[in-house]
C-alpha cells in the first residue's frame, strides 16, 4: 500500500512537473505570439502611414540619409527646394523628348485644365540651372523633356522619381509621349503601348549592374492604357488611335533596321523580313525610351503609359519626308488624348459634349502650338 502510495506521489509529482514544464512553453509560445501580433499591427500601422503620404514605393533605402539630396541634372537639391511644398500637389507627370515641346505642352495643358497664368509671367523652366532637361509645373501636372534613348531618360526618371518621393506624392501617373515608326499602320496613327519590349522581344529592360545583366520587368499599366483610349472621339479626331506592342531599339538606325545610316550591313530584304517579323509578332511601332520608362515606373510602383504617334510606317521606308507642319500636327495628337485624360480625372463629373467641343485637333491649341497662354487674371503657379 505504501508501496503504492508512494508511486501514486511520484506519478503525481511527474505529472505537476510536467504540467508545470508544459506552462513554460505556452507562456514562452504566447511571448512570442504577442509579439508577433505587436509587430504585426505595428508593420500594418507603418504601411498605413506610408500611404497616407507617399505611395511610391521599392526605393533605395539610403535615400532617407542623403542629407541633402542633389537631383544633379534637374538642377535641384532637397536644403534649397521644399519637395512637399513645391511638388506635394504632382498628380501626373508628363514626358516628351524636347523641352520645347514640354512647354508647348504645359501651356496646352494649362488651358485645357482652366488655369491661368498672370500675363506678365511665363512658365518658368524648373531645371534650367541643371542645363540637361526642362521642366514645367501647371498645378498638379508636371512636364519635363527626357532626350533620347534609355540612358537620357532614365537619368531623369531616377530624379523625377526621387522628386516624388521627397515631396510625397500620392499615386502620380507617369505618362510618356512621343513620335516613333509605324508597322503596317498610316503616318498619323496614335499606338499606346499595351507593353515595351525590348530588341529581342523580351518585356525586360536590362541594364549592366557591376559587370552583370540585370533584368527588370517593362511592364505598363493596362487600365491607364484603356483610359487614355477612352479619351479619342472617332467623330470628331481626324486620327486613329490603337493599343499595340512596343519595341524599344537603343538606336535609330541599325537598331531599327535602316537602310539609310552611316553604316548598314544588311540588305533591304534582310530589313524587310526582320520588319515583318516584328509586325507578325505583335509589334505596331518602335521607338527608343519606353523600356527604361516602363521599368523604371514600374519599379517605384508607378502607374504609367505610352502614348505615341507614328511618323512614318516604316514597312514603307525609312527616312522621314512629312512636311514640317505636318508632323507638328502629329505631336499635337498625345497631347491632344493626354490632356483630355488629365481633365476627365480632374473633372470627373464634367459635361462631356462641352468637353469634345473644345477639342478638335487644329482648333485645340495643342501641345505643338508656340504661342504665349491666353490672357489671364490669376496666377496658376
Ligand atoms: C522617337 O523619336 C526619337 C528619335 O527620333 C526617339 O526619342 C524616339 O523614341
Ligand atoms: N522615332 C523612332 O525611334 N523611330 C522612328 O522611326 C520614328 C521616330
Amino acid at each position: 500500500m505504501s508501496r503504492n502510495k508512494g508511486g501514486s506521489d511520484k506519478c503525481a509529482c511527474r505529472l505537476v512537473k510536467e504540467v508545470n514544464q508544459l506552462k513554460t512553453v505556452v507562456n514562452a509560445q504566447s511571448k512570442v505570439l504577442a509579439k508577433l501580433v505587436r509587430q504585426m499591427k505595428e508593420g500594418c500601422k507603418k504601411k498605413d502611414e506610408d500611404e497616407d503620404g507617399c505611395t511610391i514605393c521599392g526605393l533605395n533605402p539610403c535615400i532617407k540619409c542623403l542629407n541633402p539630396d542633389v537631383l544633379y541634372h534637374l538642377g535641384l537639391n532637397t536644403d534649397t527646394t521644399d519637395f512637399p511644398k513645391v511638388f506635394g500637389d504632382v498628380k501626373f507627370v508628363c514626358m516628351g523628348g524636347t523641352p520645347g515641346r514640354m512647354e508647348a505642352f504645359a501651356y496646352y495643358v494649362m488651358q485645357e485644365i482652366g488655369l491661368k497664368l498672370n500675363p506678365a509671367t511665363k512658365l518658368t523652366d524648373m531645371a534650367e540651372s541643371g542645363k540637361r532637361y526642362g521642366m514645367f509645373k501647371v498645378g498638379p501636372v508636371l512636364c519635363a523633356s527626357h532626350g533620347m534613348g534609355c540612358p537620357s531618360i532614365s537619368i531623369l526618371l531616377h530624379e523625377l522619381i526621387k522628386t516624388m518621393y521627397h515631396a510625397k506624392c500620392k499615386d502620380p501617373v507617369f505618362i510618356r509621349m512621343g513620335t516613333c515608326g509605324g508597322l503596317g499602320i498610316s503616318p498619323g496613327t496614335v499606338v499606346i503601348s499595351s507593353e515595351a519590349v525590348s530588341a529581342k522581344l523580351e518585356p525586360v529592360h536590362e541594364i549592366i549592374v557591376h559587370g552583370n545583366s540585370v533584368l527588370h520587368p517593362s511592364q505598363l499599366d493596362e487600365g491607364l492604357a484603356n483610359e487614355i483610349k477612352s479619351c479619342h472621339d472617332p467623330c470628331q479626331d481626324k486620327f486613329d488611335v490603337v493599343i499595340g506592342r512596343t519595341m524599344c531599339a537603343h538606336d535609330f538606325y541599325e537598331g531599327q533596321s535602316r537602310l539609310d545610316g552611316a553604316f548598314c550591313e544588311y540588305t533591304p530584304d534582310a530589313k524587310m523580313a526582320y520588319l515583318e517579323q516584328l509586325q507578325a509578332q505583335g509589334v505596331t511601332n518602335i521607338e527608343m525610351e519606353s523600356l527604361a520608362f516602363a521599368a523604371l515606373t514600374s519599379r517605384a510602383n508607378i502607374r504609367s503609359a505610352v502614348v505615341c504617334v507614328a511618323i512614318l510606317n516604316r514597312l514603307e521606308g525609312d527616312q522621314i519626308t512629312t512636311p514640317h507642319d505636318i508632323l507638328s500636327g502629329f505631336d499635337k495628337r498625345p497631347a491632344t488624348l493626354v490632356a483630355r485624360y488629365i481633365r476627365k480625372v480632374l473633372y470627373p463629373v464634367e459635361d462631356s459634349d462641352e468637353a469634345s467641343e473644345a477639342e478638335s485637333e487644329e482648333g485645340g491649341g495643342g501641345a505643338g502650338d508656340s504661342k504665349p497662354p491666353p490672357p489671364a487674371e490669376e496666377e496658376a503657379e
